[in-house]
C-alpha cells in the first residue's frame, strides 16, 4: 500500500464539475466510487456561497471571541429546512442533485434527503471539551450516526455524504483528512468496519490523542493498524464552494484549524429511498410547518417535482394520489401557486 512520504503529495486539490448536463466528470464519479472521494469545484453559483457564509457567519460567536472557545463539538441548529433560503437553495440544488444520482447511479426522484446541516468550526488553542473535542479528530467513519444497520459492500453504496465548505483552507486551516481506498484488498478498508472508537462496546471519542490512547488500550492488537491510516491520510485544498462527496465507508476526520478563526460547512447526505435504515439526522421537514411565514409550504409549492420527491412528497404516479387526494392537496396548497397539473395526469382513477 501506498504510505505518504513526500508532504506535498498529501495535498488533494479540487478539479472543476462540468456545466453542461453531465455535472460530475468520469473521473470525479470513478474516484468517489473507486478511492470513496471526490472533490469538486465549479458546482455552484459564487453569488449563493456568498449569500450563505454571510447570513450563517450572523448566527455563530465571532471568530477568536471567548464564546468560541467553548464551540468544540460538532452540529448546530441551522439545518434544513432554515429560514436561510440560501441553506434550502443549496440543498436541493439541481447540480448537486445530478451528482448524487450520478453517483449513486439512480435517478433523482430516487433519492431521499437524510442530512443537511450547517455547522462552524473554530481555531481554538485549548481542546475544552477534552475527549469530545473536534479540533483534532481520531480517523474515523461516519456510518454509526447515520445508520441503524452498517454500510453494505463497497460496489453498492447507499447513500452520499458531503461537506459543501463556505470557507477557504488558505485563510483557515483545517482541511478534512481522506484516506483513499486502494482496491479490495486494502487493509485499510478491512470489513466489518468495527474497529474504531464508538462501534460496538468501544466509547466515542472524538480527540485523535485521547481516541488513539484508548484504542491502543482496547485492541492493542490494531494499534499499528490505526497509525496507518493516518500515514495515509490526504488532506483536502479547499476553497468557498467546493464539495467533497465521499461516504459513510470512507476512512476520513477534522484537523486542527488556525487559532483565531471560523470554517463554515454545509453537510448533506442523500440515501437511496429505499434505504430506510439510513436516518435523517435532525428533526426532520415536517417540524417546519404552521409558521407564521409558511416557509416550508411555500418551499414545497415552488420545488421541481424532482426537488419535491427528495423530500419524500408523493410524485406523479403514486398510489397516493387520487381524485379526493389531488383536491386535497390542492387546497392545502394552491394558496401558494402549486401547480397540480403533473399529478393529475398521471393520477389512477380511484
Ligand atoms: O471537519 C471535517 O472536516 C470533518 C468532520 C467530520 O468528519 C465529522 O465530524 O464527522
Ligand atoms: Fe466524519
Amino acid at each position: 500500500m501506498t504510505s505518504v512520504t513526500n508532504e506535498m503529495d498529501r495535498w488533494v486539490d479540487a478539479t472543476p464539475a462540468g456545466s453542461g448536463s453531465d455535472v460530475l466528470t468520469p473521473g470525479q464519479i470513478a474516484a468517489w466510487q473507486q478511492q470513496g472521494f471526490a472533490l469538486v469545484s465549479n458546482m455552484f453559483r459564487p453569488s449563493l456561497i456568498d449569500t450563505l457564509r454571510q447570513a450563517a457567519i450572523k448566527r455563530f460567536p465571532a471568530a477568536g471571541s471567548a464564546a468560541a472557545q467553548h464551540v468544540s463539538d460538532f452540529g448546530s441548529d441551522l439545518c434544513f429546512p432554515s429560514s436561510l433560503a440560501a441553506l434550502n437553495d443549496l440543498t436541493l440544488d439541481e447540480r448537486l442533485l445530478s451528482s448524487v444520482s450520478a453517483l449513486l447511479q439512480t435517478p433523482v426522484e430516487a433519492l431521499r434527503l437524510s442530512q443537511s446541516d450547517l455547522w462552524p468550526k473554530y481555531g481554538r488553542t485549548e481542546k475544552s471539551a477534552a475527549a469530545l473535542d473536534n479540533m483534532d479528530q481520531r480517523i474515523h467513519i461516519d456510518y454509526p450516526n447515520h445508520t441503524l444497520a452498517h454500510p453494505t459492500e463497497w460496489f453498492r453504496p447507499e447513500a452520499v455524504e458531503m461537506i459543501v465548505y463556505l470557507s477557504d483552507v488558505e485563510s483557515c486551516g483545517g482541511p478534512t483528512a481522506v484516506v483513499p481506498r486502494e482496491g479490495d484488498a486494502d487493509p485499510a478498508y478491512r470489513w466489518p468496519i468495527v474497529d474504531s472508537p464508538g462501534i460496538g462496546e468501544l466509547d466515542y471519542v472524538n480527540d485523535r490523542a485521547t481516541a488513539e490512547t484508548y484504542f491502543s488500550e482496547q485492541r492493542p492488537a490494531l494499534t499499528k493498524w490505526r497509525e496507518s491510516l493516518y500515514k495515509r491520510e490526504r488532506y483536502t485544498r479547499f476553497k468557498a464552494g467546493d464539495v467533497l462527496f465521499y461516504r459513510h465507508d470512507t476512512w476520513h476526520r477534522g484537523t486542527p484549524m488556525i487559532p483565531g478563526t471560523l470554517r463554515l460547512v454545509q453537510n448533506i447526505t442523500y440515501r437511496r429511498a429505499e434505504c430506510e435504515w439510513v436516518s435523517t439526522l435532525h428533526p426532520g421537514w415536517a417540524w417546519s410547518a404552521y409558521r407564521k411565514s409558511k416557509f416550508l409550504e411555500r418551499l414545497i409549492a415552488k420545488a421541481s417535482l424532482a426537488q419535491r420527491a427528495v423530500l419524500g412528497f408523493p410524485q406523479p404516479g403514486s398510489s397516493y394520489w387520487s381524485e379526493a387526494t389531488l383536491a386535497a392537496v390542492e387546497a392545502r396548497y394552491s394558496p401558494f401557486g402549486m401547480d397540480m397539473t403533473p399529478y393529475q395526469l398521471l393520477a389512477t382513477v380511484r
